[in-house]
């Protein structure tokens, strides 16, 4: 299989996450996309090249395009506006409720007021690199999704920073751009035909979904724990169907805590039905491994069997598959899980 991987995503090198009313050093770090690097490196069935670049275009394509604006130049106005950090983390959030009863702001013009009208939530610092690794790992996604459009059955896109929580207008939970959004929206554009986005990672993919739920020619299908105890909350419910022309082309199905592989293929199973009934000409995988059974900040039971049978099962569909990495913080396993994941898919 052919693996994309760039190392502009160590640009993006936090080394604290403002979490749980304290900072401790980050889940979300350069190691982990080095480890999944290493470990399909020494696969004689796996083929590293880079990625193309494609530009801003795909990215304003899916986001607000002061996303991307304020992100190129964030970290700088930052130093000189605010004070010299090596790690840039919003410390106001705009909520347009502040403004009740009054008219709602165009965007602020002082740069920490900026931030919080980007940003969603304070586990995602903006380091000097951050942007640089941010546009790597969606041109990632989208020459992943290049190869399978010019006749790969499948392709693994090794994104880093993650993408699933990045919505249109805010960036948050270690996600800048929305990788397999941008991805899926590009597929569906040039082509015009139906693309599912299949987000397997522990956490809802919000973002995708919002950016997702008022079309019907994108499905989004998760598997994720429960909002009502996991991160990110507000979204993942399973009476979540998408509205108007996407009505009925949303699905999600929440899990319990210490769900095991079993109870997970089941779940699978029903994730698939739900795409087999939509029919795309393409499927793009949100991977993450953050399942596993000892993944330090989630609470399912995954093993690396299950990783191995999850991708069987996405074999069964018989789509063109492109996979994109979100997840998975047990560095210790992550490449091999991995590596486990992308052989259940392509050789079993
Ligand atoms: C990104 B991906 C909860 C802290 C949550 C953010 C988690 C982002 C997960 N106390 N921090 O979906 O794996
Ligand atoms: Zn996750």
């Amino acid at each position: 299989m052919k693996v994309v991987y760039t190392d502009a995503h160590l640009g993006h090198n936090p080394q604290q996450e403002i979490a749980e009313s304290g900072s401790h050093s980050p889940h979300e770090h350069t190691a982990r996309a080095e480890n999944i690097r290493e470990t399909l490196q020494a696969d004689a069935t796996m083929q590293l090249l880079p990625p193309t670049q494609w530009g801003v275009d795909p990215i304003n394509a899916v986001h607000n395009p002061g996303l991307n604006n304020f992100l190129t130049t964030a970290w700088n106005d930052y130093q000189r506006e605010v004070r010299p950090s090596r790690e840039v983390v919003p410390d106001f959030f705009y909520r347009p409720s502040l403004r009740d009863e009054m008219s709602q702001l165009a965007e602020p013009t002082a740069a920490n007021a900026r931030l919080g009208w980007w940003c969603f939530e304070t586990t995602t610092p903006i380091t000097e690199g951050s942007y640089i690794a941010a546009r790597g790992a969606v041109d990632t996604a989208l020459t992943a999704t290049q190869l399978v459009l010019g006749g790969e059955k499948f392709a693994y896109g090794l994104c880093r920073p993650p993408g699933h929580h990045a919505t249109t207008d805010l960036y948050g939970g270690y996600c800048f751009f929305n990788n397999a959004a941008i991805a899926a929206h590009h597929v569906a554009a040039t082509t015009g035909t139906r693309v599912t986005v299949l987000d397997v990672d522990y956490h809802h993919g919000n973002g995708t979904q919002q950016i997702f739920y008022g079309r019907g020619d994108v499905q989004y299908v998760s598997l994720h724990g429960d909002p009502r105890r996991a991160y990110p909350y507000i979204t993942g419910f399973a009476d979540e169907l998408g509205e108007g022309k996407g009505r009925g082309s949303n699905t999600n199905i929440p899990l319990a805590a210490k769900t095991d592989d079993d109870r997970f293929l089941d779940a699978l199973d029903k994730a698939c039905e739900a795409v087999q009934s939509f029919g795309p000409s393409l499927l793009i995988v949100s991977l993450g491994l953050d399942t596993f059974i000892t993944d330090p900040i989630c609470d399912l039971a995954v093993t690396r069997d299950g990783f191995t049978r999850s991708g069987a099962r996405v074999r069964g569909l018989g789509l063109p598959t492109v996979v994109l990495q979100e997840g998975g913080y047990d560095l210790a396993n992550l490449g091999l899980n991995v590596q486990a994941w992308l052989h259940g898919l392509e050789i079993s």
